[in-house]
């Protein structure tokens, strides 16, 4: 969808962001559920006919497709700060390449997950100084934060367990130690910040999340998108 240099520059004065569409990012601990749910989302909003990216962060781009196989891979050896550097570089990249360009078309960006990931895990999870990863995100993402972020929440272990055992990548096959400081993390996040947050708990079963995902959406957007028939 093709936005004229007028119109976007009517959408930014009337909204007070520097792009006509919507930026929103999912975040959870390991197997809550985002990409079956955002699967789910996709094809409805599809149906609606609503302007819409669904993206991943690691692995949105070509560039980031290579790095997450780098990062993702069991038993590699990869340092906390070369990981971080590495998830940022993928950041850099999408935001570049897909995710700006579509905020610009108008589009509704659904990131699963974003700088947030970066916070819980190798801020939380692994330790490092909280002050170079907020600077760092800010640096890979040219400033650019989600709108609303939905956090998917459960139990890590209740998480894991959805996975098979022992985990498929290098991160899930970190100790439950790391998984319970990534959780609390993302609480603590919510904490800091709950006008930016909404929970959704994601023990309950599957059609009940995308309810629960659709009413937020509808509930926050429709004043931009034709959302009515969403739920
Ligand atoms: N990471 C990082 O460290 N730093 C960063 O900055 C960023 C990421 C951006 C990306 O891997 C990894 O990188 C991730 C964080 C880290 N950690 N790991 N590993 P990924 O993209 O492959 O993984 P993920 O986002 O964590 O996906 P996931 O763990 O597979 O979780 P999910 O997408 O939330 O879940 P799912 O695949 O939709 O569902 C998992 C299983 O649960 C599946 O069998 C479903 O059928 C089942 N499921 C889903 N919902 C339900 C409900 N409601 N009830 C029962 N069963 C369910």
């Amino acid at each position: 969808m093709a936005t004229s240099k007028a119109s976007t520059e009517a959408t930014n004065k009337k909204s007070g962001r520097a792009y006509p569409g919507t930026f929103l990012t999912l975040e959870g601990p390991e197997g809550a559920g985002k990409t079956t749910q955002v699967k789910l989302l996709s094809s409805k909003l599809e149906a609606l006919g609503i302007p819409h990216l669904i993206t991943r962060d690691p692995g949105g781009t070509p560039l980031g497709k290579q790095i997450r196989r780098i990062l993702l891979a069991p038993g590699g050896s990869v340092s906390p700060m070369a990981e971080l550097l590495l998830y940022q570089a993928d950041r850099a990249q999408h935001v570049h390449e897909l995710i700006m360009p579509a905020l610009m078309e108008g589009k509704l960006v659904i990131c699963d997950r974003y700088t947030d990931s970066t916070i819980a895990y190798q801020g939380f999870g692994r330790g490092i100084d909280m002050k170079i990863i907020a600077e760092l995100n800010n640096i890979s993402t040219q400033g650019l934060k989600p709108e609303l972020t939905i956090l998917f929440d459960l139990e890590s272990e209740k998480g894991l367990g959805r996975l098979h055992p022992g985990g498929h990548d290098r991160l899930e096959r970190e100790a439950i130690e790391f998984h319970h400081k990534v959780r609390n993390g993302y609480l603590s996040l919510v904490q800091e910040e709950p006008k930016r947050f909404a929970v959704i708990d994601a023990t309950k079963a599957l059609s009940a999340v995308q309810e629960d995902l659709r009413r937020i959406i509808l509930e926050r957007f429709s004043d931009r998108y034709q959302l009515a028939s969403l739920l």
